[in-house]
């Protein structure tokens, strides 16, 4: 598992993040909240507008199921949301990279109208804080898989072009899973990680 020690990045988004959910109690002694994106992978090479991605070395790996019309290159594919001019300007919400579940017509990103599924599988439980949902349009629901059973909530729709973090508030979480019914996209994850021991 990774540690924070290699995250410093995120290590400091992470404290901003803490502060402006005020709930710097959420993680259990020992891990940090960390604000996950999508914009560089561990290693901390920049992940590219159209790439589709299934492991960024954040302790899970990520994959996708499109519903009709929609295709997957294994996990969801990239949306760079600080463009103008892509094909969804409802996505242009300047928060960099965006997950998408692609739409099977295009060529360039843009997400599938008729939605479909991004999953997020753990490495290990892991204490899961938000999601961050970006446009979802119609119903959306958050799917926790934990030893303590299956969690299936509905989030509040998200109009065009809006944004807003889901509160998912649960611990130990094995994998997570976002079903859009129409369009939609993920920003980020805030979730726990530990800290290092030296
Ligand atoms: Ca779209
Ligand atoms: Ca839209």
């Amino acid at each position: 598992m990774f540690c924070t020690k290699a995250l410093s990045f995120l290590f400091s988004l992470s404290a901003f993040a803490s502060a402006k959910t005020g709930d710097p109690g959420f993680c259990q002694p020992g891990y940090q909240l960390a604000w996950v994106t999508f914009d560089f992978n561990k290693n901390w090479t920049p992940i590219n507008a159209g790439d589709y991605v299934t492991d960024i070395g954040f302790g899970f790996t990520i994959t996708a199921r499109p519903s009709e019309d929609g295709v997957t290159g294994g996990g969801p594919r990239i949306y760079d949301s600080n463009a103008v001019g892509g094909l969804d300007p409802d996505l242009e919400v300047k928060l960099g990279n965006l997950l998408i579940v692609q739409q099977a017509d295009s060529e360039e990103p843009n997400d599938n109208r008729k939605g479909g599924s991004i999953v997020f599988h753990f490495e290990e439980a892991t204490d899961i804080y938000s999601v961050q949902l970006v446009d979802t349009e119609e119903t959306t629901r958050v799917i926790t898989f934990s030893e303590a059973g299956r969690v299936s909530e509905e989030a509040e729709t998200v109009p065009d072009g809006g944004v807003q973090d889901f509160l998912v508030n649960k611990k130990g979480i094995d994998k997570m899973k976002i079903k859009f019914t129409a369009s939609g996209a993920i920003g980020n994850l805030k979730m726990c990680i530990p800290e290092c021991k030296n």
